[in-house]
């Protein structure tokens, strides 16, 4: 080899390790995660997927969970922007009341991606882009389920009584919104009863206890805002002696597991997917954001609806 051959190459080497030096030594990003909690099998499967894409893209991740209290997101966001994270990432708990808080992120130079959860907020420059579920549809795939079922049904009438999720929060207001409109035009189907039942198995149960004393054999239908509820309700439907998914169809939103289980076991009707696997597009999103490349405003989430007879088929594809 000649000199100057030797020196090309021993240049080009060089050059290539200081290239892969540069890129360990780059620090690697950092992301402030505010969590509404770990109030449903959905939430679980939620937090899973975001801390194992962050794991995989390399990505450190602070990781704070509100116990569902929007003053405990609002004092994480706060303390990820003294930490001056590269981004915020957060799903908010309920859809009003952000404003404040995100103008001091965004003061702060620190761009925000809203996850899972749309918020309502008068500046819509405040955050970069919201990922998550189209939840008015989903209410109106469970409604347009419950329409077909009770259009083959010489019954004259359904009865209807509602779990709804936590007050004020998108999934509640929307899936609420989206199944009232399915239902509008049919006479048959009419909702009786409508409380909240915060998502979680223990409220489904113990509103459904209230709702079947008071309306006991006059309840036809329990639509539940996600599986949880309609898994704590279908105990209290069989505590009081009643056949869930027979004596009272169950729709519910969601498709855990447990939901599946549910329906095999012939107590659920039907559940509408709504994915919880928003990791590995949140970290990519992120990457894109704090890069200043542009990204989508909206991206919406594709999903499907899963009534009892697949529910053998899909199971064992299930990965939440
Ligand atoms: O349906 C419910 C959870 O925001 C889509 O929150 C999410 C909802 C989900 O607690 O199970």
């Amino acid at each position: 080899m000649t000199f100057t051959r030797r020196f090309i190459l021993g240049a080009a080497m060089a050059a290539t390790f200081a290239t892969s030096v540069a890129a360990l030594a780059a620090p690697p990003l950092v992301i402030g995660f505010s969590q509404v909690g770990a109030e449903s099998e959905w939430r679980s499967a939620n937090t899973a997927s975001i801390k194992q894409a962050a794991g995989a893209a390399g990505i450190t991740l602070k990781f704070a969970d509100a116990q569902q209290k929007q003053e405990n997101q609002v004092k994480a966001i706060r303390s990820f922007i003294a930490q001056r994270v590269d981004l915020i990432a957060f799903s908010p708990v309920v859809e009003s009341g952000w404003d404040t808080v995100l103008r001091e992120a965004k003061a702060a130079k620190i761009p925000v991606i809203v996850t899972d959860r749309a918020v309502k907020v008068t500046d819509p420059t405040l955050y970069a882009s919201f990922i998550g579920s189209d939840f008015v549809e989903e209410g109106r795939r469970a409604g347009r389920w419950l329409a077909e079922r009770a259009a083959k049904s010489p019954q004259k009438a359904f009865n209807i009584v509602e779990l709804q999720g936590t007050v004020g929060s998108a999934p509640a207001l929307d899936r609420k919104a989206g199944f009232a409109e399915a239902i509008a035009a049919h006479p048959k189907l009419k909702i009786i009863r409508s409380q909240t039942g915060d998502f979680t198995r223990a409220k489904g149960k113990e509103v459904m206890e209230a709702f079947l004393k008071s309306e006991g054999k006059n309840i036809n239908v329990l639509y539940a805002h996600n599986d949880d509820m309609a898994i704590g309700a279908i105990q209290a439907i069989e505590e009081a002696g009643l056949k869930p998914g027979v004596d009272i169809l169950v729709v519910s939103i969601d498709g855990v597991k447990g939901a599946f289980q549910a329906m095999l076991a012939g107590k659920l009707n039907v559940t509408v997917e709504c994915s919880p696997l928003l990791g590995p597009q949140l970290m990519q999103l992120a990457r894109d954001v704090v890069a200043g490349k542009p990204v989508p405003k909206r991206i919406v989430v594709t999903e499907g609806v899963f009534p009892a007879e697949v529910a053998a088929k899909e199971i064992a594809s299930r990965k939440y």
